[in-house]
């Protein structure tokens, strides 16, 4: 009995943990907004952090990427569905400027796909 009581609490720990997991790549940081804009600050630093952010579809979109590291890996960030690709120097706040027609999660990367990133639009 008291194995089956161990089995339980063990199989519960592992379903909550798969749910917090799932609701975390669910849901990304959400904008500050500025002036009716919504902002994001990434960091570019071995990845994008954060690397899931969420915005309201109807309003302009800014994402300051701020790379703080030499790596070329991510000296470009893309936007495949925007078709916007730029080149982030090392030590400067770059700002990617969106306005989204439509709901979904549109990826962003570097040009390897290393570094990925995702928008949610809701
Ligand atoms: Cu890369």
């Amino acid at each position: 009995m008291q194995l089956i009581g161990v089995a339980l609490i063990l199989t519960v720990l592992l379903l909550a943990g798969l749910w917090f997991w799932y609701m975390k790549n669910r849901s990304g940081v959400m904008a500050r907004e500025v002036d009716n804009v919504q902002v994001f600050d990434i960091m570019v630093k071995g990845v994008y952090n954060p690397s899931v952010i969420e915005a309201k579809l109807g309003k302009p979109i800014k994402i300051n990427f701020n790379r703080q590291e030499s790596d070329s890996c991510s000296q470009f960030v893309n936007f495949p569905d925007f078709k916007i690709r730029k080149e982030l120097p090392e030590n400067q706040i770059v700002a990617v400027e969106l306005n989204p027609t439509k709901a979904g999660e549109f990826v962003f990367l570097c040009d390897m796909g290393m570094y990925q990133g995702k928008l949610i639009i809701k």
